[in-house]
C-alpha cells in the first residue's frame, strides 16, 4: 500500500512513522509513505495556502488550489485511484470497520487541515471520505491520520506476526478482549485465576469468552446490541447477569 499525506507540519510524521510496527513495515516493503507539505503547491509567491472567509467571521479557510494541485500531482503518479480521505471533525466517525476496508486499497491520500476549515469545494469536489477519529476537537488533521495509518497499516499482510493476529482484537470480534496474565502466578498477593493455570484448554477458552462478555456488558453495552450471540454466548451471559444482580 502506499500513503500519501498532505499536511502543513510534515515533521509532525517523522518520529511515528520511523518506530516500531509501522517503521517495520515500510522495511519490508508492505507500506510506504510519502508526506507532501501542501504549501509547495500554492501557485501564489507568498506561497499562501489560507485565505479570509467569503461572508466574514472569525478564522482562516483552506484555499482549494493548493490542495487541488497536490492531489492532481500525487495521483499522476498513482498506478491506480486512489481514496482521498479529508480529516475533519464532521467526518463519519472512523471505527475498525473503516479501517479493515481501507486496508484493501492500494493508494490512499489523506489530507490534514488546520485553521478554521476546508473550502467546502475540496469536501465536495477532491475528498472521497471525511473521517473524524472521535467527539473532540484537535488542533489539526495530523494525529487523526496517524491514527487512521496506524490502524490500517497493522491490519496488511504480513505486518503483524501470527502471534499478534488481528483478528482477536477487541472490536474485531465485536467484544472487548478477556483479561490477560503472565507470570507470575503470584504477584506480591495478587493472583492469577486459578482456572489458567489449569491446563484445561475447554475451561480456559469457556472463561476467556465469558470474561470477554463480561467486559463488553460492563463496558460497551451498545456493542453487544450489534453482535450475534450463540447459544453458548447466551448461556454465558445470563450466568454473568445472575452473578451480579446478587
Ligand atoms: Cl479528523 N480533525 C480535527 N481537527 N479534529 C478532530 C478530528 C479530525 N477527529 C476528531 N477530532
Amino acid at each position: 500500500m502506499k500513503i500519501d499525506i498532505l499536511s502543513l507540519f510534515p515533521d509532525m510524521f517523522t518520529g511515528v512513522f520511523q518506530q516500531s510496527i509501522l517503521k517495520k513495515a515500510a522495511e519490508s516493503g508492505i507500506v510506504s509513505y510519502q508526506v507532501t507539505d501542501f504549501r509547495e503547491f500554492a501557485d501564489n509567491k507568498h506561497k499562501r495556502v489560507d485565505d479570509y472567509p467569503y461572508g466574514g467571521g472569525a478564522g482562516m479557510v483552506l484555499m482549494p488550489q493548493p490542495l487541488f494541485d497536490a492531489v492532481a500531482a500525487i495521483k499522476r503518479r498513482s498506478e491506480g485511484n486512489p481514496r482521498v480521505l479529508l480529516m475533519t471533525p464532521q467526518g463519519e466517525r472512523f471505527t475498525q470497520k473503516k479501517a479493515e476496508e481501507l486496508a484493501k486499497e492500494k493508494h490512499l491520500i489523506i489530507i490534514c487541515g488546520h485553521y478554521e476549515g476546508f473550502d467546502e469545494r475540496v469536501r465536495e469536489h477532491l475528498a472521497t471520505d471525511e473521517l473524524s477519529i472521535g467527539d473532540y476537537v484537535l488542533t489539526g488533521g495530523e494525529l487523526a491520520a496517524m491514527v487512521i495509518v496506524d490502524s490500517v497499516v497493522r491490519l496488511l499482510p504480513g505486518v503483524l506476526g501470527n502471534e499478534e493476529s488481528p483478528a482477536t482484537d477487541s472490536f474485531s470480534t465485536g467484544l472487548l478482549e478477556h483479561p490477560q496474565y503472565t507470570r507470575p502466578a503470584d504477584f506480591r498477593g495478587m493472583k492469577v485465576p486459578d482456572v489458567l493455570l489449569s491446563g484445561n484448554h475447554a475451561l480456559i477458552e469457556r472463561w476467556r469468552k465469558k470474561e470477554s462478555l463480561r467486559r463488553t456488558l460492563e463496558r460497551r453495552p451498545d456493542l453487544l446490541e450489534n453482535y450475534p450471540l450463540d447459544e453458548t454466548e447466551k448461556a454465558l451471559l445470563e450466568e454473568i447477569k445472575k452473578e451480579t444482580s446478587i
